[in-house]
């Protein structure tokens, strides 16, 4: 592999930035699977929800936090088809092309690296992201550059540019293309939460923690805003461009930076900001704030690793996570608990008692997710150094997504049974706590019956705000679910209930709404279950966009787009000259 530390043309280069292509929900040659789409919900949290399922895109944010950071003209084409890509690199001179990707997308990168070779070979290739930690990676592609960690500051290097700037974020909402019921939901200002990416990686280094492992491991962490101010300058200025109130805290341990959380606390109450954060926390940090200070600081929603009983991590240590699920749901904070199947000591006799314990915490959203040493981690190299790792000839890159077979030979499942195990527990946390849209409701209303009168107006505010969706398109979910379910007993009965207090605190226009929207939601439920009966799969819409310097180059401008992605997927043109 050459290396260059510097590029010659430095900020007067010429680069594009691609994500892998798709379609990603199939079958192919390339390593796109049915099973592994491009999307978060259906993959491993709400899959076996049907047209429950809440359906949602998530942009390439790490390439986007490139392109904001990058003084050169810079181009980003997120989602392209393996045509789209082609086009771009056939039309287009390029000096820099960057490719980011994940360990399971690996033949798509061999792919386009042929690809740049073949139509830009003066192009200097860069690949960065998580398959960076792939240790053959630079003997199955011809790159140039192999980046592992922050991009960032690899790519300020590169360009000369300063390296101590301040990082620039860039304004993106977090999700696109939402739909549950069979319905599609707005992305509007307003109605979604925006990203926001304080750091990166986690000091607390579990032993099968790509993301901990990618960013320095135990002990280290990558952080782009050190202090409460940088941050809530930051959200500041992304609430005010995208109209905002919500934020999307893109930071695998946001709250262990206690110092950061509690002044941007002080700063939210100074301006009287009435924010909510969707954050990742260990169960260990979150218990160390108060309620008071989680819901000062806007915590309405966690995703917490519960991992599994006797897992024996840290951040778990000395905590009763099932009463903390609950007390943070009684105060209207919505959870999704993560789990782990196939821990050392797991068998396929205790399995389903193992299971069950997790389905206890009846946590608004369960992920349940495969124990998968990543190149890169602790895991990994135990595993290598025993020699229990499953050759790729055997099982390649593109099935080790964590949603079907361990990549390793584990001491006590074997034959392949691990899906099915993760089936039982998708399934069996479905038919024990019902859907999940209908625990968020209810977390959702606890949390306004708790804090409607609270004696602080930024809470009141903020639970008044969502309290205006329990009023009518929520109630008309659960009048939906309840028919949907009718000849459920168990489940059936959990919506009745719900939506009987839901008609008891809002009263006769909520049941004429629910009445209303719900005749709706069923009809288009019916639809979609048909759809997905019949195979159908859902793809997100690509991106092409331009920073200001790009922008400022004539021949740059964005051209027609021949080849966009099937089904959903349309091409958006964007100028992204828009940074904070
Ligand atoms: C958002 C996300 C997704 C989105 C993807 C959106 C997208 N457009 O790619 C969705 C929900 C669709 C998704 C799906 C999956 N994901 Co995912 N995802 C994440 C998540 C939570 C955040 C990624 C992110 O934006 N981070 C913030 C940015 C700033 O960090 P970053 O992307 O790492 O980028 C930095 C560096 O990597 C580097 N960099 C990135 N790109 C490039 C490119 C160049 C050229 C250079 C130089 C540098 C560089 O610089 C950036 C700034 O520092 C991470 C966990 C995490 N917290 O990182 C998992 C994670 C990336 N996903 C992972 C996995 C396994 C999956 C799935 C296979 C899981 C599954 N079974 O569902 C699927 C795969 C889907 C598919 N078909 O490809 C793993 C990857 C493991 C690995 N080592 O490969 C992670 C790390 C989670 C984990 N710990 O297991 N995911
Ligand atoms: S606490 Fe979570 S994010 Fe941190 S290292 Fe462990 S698994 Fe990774």
């Amino acid at each position: 592999m050459k290396s260059t530390p510097v590029h010659p043309l430095g900020t007067r280069a010429k680069i594009l930035l691609s994500s892998v292509f798709g379609p990603y929900a199939q079958d192919d040659a390339y390593g796109s699977r049915t099973v592994n789409p491009m999307e978060l919900y259906q993959n491993q949290v709400t899959r076996t929800q049907g047209a429950l399922s809440l359906r949602m895109f998530h942009r390439s944010f790490g390439l986007m936090l490139l392109q904001a950071n990058i003084d050169a003209p810079c181009t980003l084409l997120d989602f392209p088809s393996r045509e789209r890509f082609i086009q771009e690199i056939q039309e287009q001179p390029y000096d820099v092309i960057g490719i980011g990707a994940i360990l399971p997308n690996t033949a798509k990168v061999v792919e386009m690296c042929a690809l740049v070779r073949r139509f830009q070979p003066r192009a200097t290739l860069v690949i960065g992201g998580h398959i960076a930690n792939k240790g053959d990676l630079d003997r199955i592609v011809d790159a140039d550059h192999i980046v592992k960690g922050d991009g960032v500051q690899w790519f300020r290097k590169f360009l000369g540019q300063d390296e101590k700037a301040p990082v620039r974020h860039p304004a993106v909402l977090s999700g696109f293309g939402t739909r549950i019921m069979g319905t599609p939901l707005p992305t509007s200002p307003g109605s979604t939460a925006a990203i926001l990416i304080p750091s990166v990686g986690c000091p607390m280094g579990c032993n099968f923690c790509s993301t901990s492992a990618m960013f320095g491991g135990k002990g280290k962490f990558v952080s782009f805003y050190e202090t409460g101010d940088e941050l809530f300058a930051v959200m500041q200025g992304i609430a005010t461009e995208l109209q905002v109130r919500s934020f999307f805290v893109l930071d695998e341990n946001f709250l262990l930076q206690r110092k950061r959380a509690l002044r941007l606390l002080e700063l939210m109450e100074q301006h009287h900001k009435s924010w909510s954060l969707y954050v990742f926390s260990s169960a260990r940090v979150l218990q160390s704030y108060s309620m008071e200070q989680l819901i000062g600081l806007g915590i309405s929603w966690v995703w917490m690793g519960l991992e599994g009983k006797q897992s024996q991590y840290a951040k778990l240590n000395g905590v009763d996570t099932r009463a903390l699920v609950k007390s943070l749901q009684s105060q209207g904070i919505r959870v999704l608990g993560s789990s782990i199947i196939g821990l050392e000591h797991h068998t396929p006799e205790n399995i389903h008692a193992i299971i069950d314990d997790a389905i206890a915490h009846d946590s608004d959203f369960h992920q349940f997710m495969l124990y998968t040493p990543i190149a890169g981690t602790p895991l990994y190299a135990q595993h290598q150094s025993q020699g229990t790792l499953i050759p790729e000839s055997q099982l390649p890159p593109a099935d080790v997504h964590g949603q079907y077979r361990f990549n390793y030979r584990h001491p006590h499942i074997h034959d392949g049974r691990e899906e099915q195990f993760l089936l039982d527990a998708f399934n069996r946390d479905l038919a024990v706590n019902g859907p999940s849209l209908a625990r968020l409701i209810r977390t959702t209303l606890d949390g306004w019956l708790r804090y409607k009168k609270s004696p602080d107006q930024r809470v009141r505010e903020r639970f008044a705000q969502r309290a205006k969706v329990l009023r009518t398109t929520y109630a008309g979910a659960v009048w939906a679910m309840s028919r949907w379910y009718r000849d459920d007993a168990r489940i059936g009965g959990q919506m009745r209930a719900l939506l009987a207090r839901l008609y008891r605190e809002f009263g006769w226009s909520t049941r004429i709404v629910a009445a209303v929207v719900g005749r709706y939601l069923y009809r288009m439920m019916k639809k979609e279950d048909l759809r997905l009966a019949q195979g159908w799969t859902y793809e997100p819409a690509s991106f092409y966009e331009h920073n200001a310097a790009a922008l400022a180059l004539p021949r740059m401008l964005p051209k027609a787009i021949r080849s966009p992605l099937p089904r959903l997927g349309a091409m958006r043109e964007n100028a992204m000259g828009r940074s904070v």
